[in-house]
């Protein structure tokens, strides 16, 4: 099992090369907000545990186990996002909420997660009711800051 740090990476590495077709060093160190050294260390480690294989000159590439593993990372990020925004989060904290809780649930947990998301996309007028109840928590005072 790859470490949260590894998932980072990997969920990165697997978004870039969709984006872009590539990953190059330089685009993950910016992504992540990390120094170019930490993430050819990284990359080294990721290499050792058959993610990918670095080839200096060739760049980054994903072995069939880690492009498996990074595309369940990034439906897992994507999935999460949207429960946040479908329970009511507040844009500006999803992100960060999403990068907080990501790596601590269990695949089990995230599976639950999307029956939720897919039944209250089904039934709209749940997702009514649900706002009902929030505007009345609101309305109520009673939430805690
Ligand atoms: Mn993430």
């Amino acid at each position: 099992m790859p470490t949260p740090s590894m998932e980072d990476y990997l969920e990165r590495i697997y978004s870039l090369i969709e984006d872009k077709g590539y990953a190059r060093v330089s685009d993950i160190a910016e992504a992540l907000e990390v120094h170019p050294s930490s993430v050819t260390k990284m990359v080294q480690k990721l290499d050792k545990s058959q993610y990918l294989v670095y080839e200096k000159y060739r760049g980054l590439v994903l072995t069939p186990k880690g492009k498996k593993i990074g595309k369940r990372l990034v439906y897992r990020h994507e999935l999460l996002e949207s429960f946040m925004k479908m329970i009511g989060v507040n844009d500006e904290f999803i992100y960060n909420d999403v990068e907080g809780i990501e790596h601590h649930l269990s695949w089990d947990a995230i599976d639950r997660i999307g029956d939720l998301v897919q039944y209250f996309d089904e039934t709209p007028e749940r997702l009514t009711e649900l706002r009902e109840v929030q505007k009345k928590n609101e309305e109520g005072g009673d939430q805690q800051s």
